[in-house]
């Protein structure tokens, strides 16, 4: 890294203004700590741009010092890629946060990086849209940073993931450029993707400022069931028939016993249906005329799969099982610092990985515990790893998980990215031949290797 002398932070100062060039340690604390508390940075300045030009002019001035930066948006990002753990500047985008009224020709809106998913969502539905991506973090999570992250949530089994839903960008390139392309054009075979190449690429390859977003029509009628089951492989037979029988499926989450045990403990209600069960499949159906049939005969062809059904149709009553799902992140903070993995499996191999997962972790540390959830119609497990009393597991109790979803062809992260945490593991899913590919996008695109230097890439050894 460049030295980072008085006249530097003057410059960066001066681009943005000291209302919003924060230092005292008590300003720059929520943004150098990481939501789950486990990845503490520190920073010399904290920089809060009011748009692309600001942004800009700081990448310039920190190219041309060879100052590394790390974007930031919501700070929400649970791998320990959004906070500065080298001593880093951030640069923030929360004030790059209006959005251009809804195109509804085109069912597209242009937002700023730093609208939070909550302030789209509700921006789009005002003009009765949704965005295709929804998950628990949405009051503060960035559409930049979804971007950057290619956020998956409840809805990918339907929409797809972030990626998907985006159709053009505005960013910052590491020499302080501007690329934009935001016309939204459904067609557009001019050469390589952007979107494409920035979605996932965790503020390594430039700062999103700006988004054109694919739009899909909201669908108000809904109903949720919570299925109570026996045993894992039983949830996964039926949600590969719910996907196959319904056509309206929205989202397919998977609660697994303990977590379910605890979320339960945490919001103070009783587990709504089979409290002796296994696993809890929350499905919910969306569409323009009401699809509780549909979810019904659906349930009705799953025969004896479910020991027990419950029913959400009016607003209250959905929101209260889906408090079962959304809750989980909370409860498990609540119990102490987790290291959190996100792994994927195909179907075939789902079970066995969360059936062996706990016998995998008590061989090395017979004191941590597995909290297991999911988007199961995605094969998308989350597994929070507690240590004796809410502290930190060993990494080995990582290394060990990550490495068994590998053996089982599964991927080391589904949603959340690799950030800090799993960087020494990406050579589990990606070919020698496929990280020196990324590291030439990263030394063609950021060649003094700025942006967010610690995430994303291993270095050459591991
Ligand atoms: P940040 O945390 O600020 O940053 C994340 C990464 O993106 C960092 O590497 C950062 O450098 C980079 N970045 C941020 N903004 C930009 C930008 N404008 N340009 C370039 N790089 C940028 N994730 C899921 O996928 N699915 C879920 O269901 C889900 N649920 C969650 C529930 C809770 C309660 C919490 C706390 C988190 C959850 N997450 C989930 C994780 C997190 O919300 C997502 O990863 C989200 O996309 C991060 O957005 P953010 O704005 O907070 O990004
Ligand atoms: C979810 O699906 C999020 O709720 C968070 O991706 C997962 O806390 C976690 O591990
Ligand atoms: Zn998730």
């Amino acid at each position: 890294m460049g030295k980072l002398d008085e006249s530097v932070l003057q410059e960066f100062l001066n681009i943005v203004g000291p209302n919003h060039a924060l230092q005292e340690p008590d300003l720059t604390a929520s943004y150098t700590t990481d939501w789950t508390g486990r990845f503490v940075g520190r920073s010399p300045m904290v920089l809060r741009p009011a748009d692309t030009f600001q942004i800009a002019a700081l990448v310039k001035v920190a190219a041309h010092a060879g100052i590394s930066i790390v974007p930031q948006g919501g700070n929400t990002g649970l791998v320990g890629g959004s906070v500065p753990l080298n001593q880093e500047i951030v640069i923030s985008t929360l004030r790059l946060d209006q959005c251009e009224p809804v195109d509804g020709l085109a069912q597209q809106v242009t937002a700023g990086a730093g609208t939070t998913l909550a302030k789209a969502q509700s921006h789009a539905s005002e003009q009765g849209f949704d965005i295709g991506v929804d998950l628990a973090a949405r009051g503060s999570c960035t559409i930049g940073g979804m971007i950057a992250t290619n956020a998956g949530g409840i809805n990918v089994v339907r929409y797809g993931a972030m990626r998907d839903q985006v159709l053009g960008l505005e960013a910052v390139l590491s020499d302080g450029s501007i690329i934009s392309h935001l016309e939204g054009l459904e067609k557009d075979n001019t050469g390589y993707s952007f979107p494409g190449l920035l979605a996932g690429s965790e503020g390594t390859l430039g700062i999103i400022t700006k988004a054109r977003l694919r739009l899909h029509p909201q669908l108000s009628e809904r109903c949720s069931a919570m299925i109570a089951l026996n045993t894992v492989d039983d949830a996964v037979a039926a949600t590969a028939q719910l996907r196959r029988t319904l056509p309206s499926l929205h989202a397919v989450e998977v609660i697994f016993g303990e977590t379910m045990h605890l979320v339960s403990e945490h919001i103070k209600a009783s587990i709504p249906v089979g409290p002796e069960a296994r696993a809890w499949l929350l499905v919910e159906v969306a569409a323009t005329n009401d699809p509780t049939d549909e979810l019904a005969n659906s349930i009705a062809l799953l025969e004896t799969l479910p020991i027990d059904v419950a029913v959400g149709i009016e607003p209250a009553a959905r929101n209260s099982l889906w408090q079962y799902r959304e809750k989980i992140t909370e409860a498990i903070a609540t119990r102490g610092t987790p290291h959190k993995l996100d792994v994927t499996l195909s179907a075939s191999r789902l079970a066995e990985f969360v059936n062996g997962v706990p016998h995998l972790i008590s061989r090395i540390d017979s004191r941590a515990t597995a909290l297991m959830f999911g988007h199961l119609g995605d094969g998308n497990v989350h597994v929070n790893i507690l240590g004796e009393q809410g502290t930190e597991p060993s990494e080995e109790v990582d290394r060990a998980v990550l490495h068994y979803a590998a053996e089982l062809g599964g991927s080391i992260s589904a949603e959340h990215g690799i950030g800090s945490a799993k960087k020494e593991f990406l050579h589990l899913n990606r070919s020698e031949s496929e990280l020196a590919a990324f590291r030439a996008i990263k030394a063609s695109l950021d060649p003094k290797g700025i942006l967010n230097p610690n995430v994303l890439l291993p270095p050459k050894s591991s």
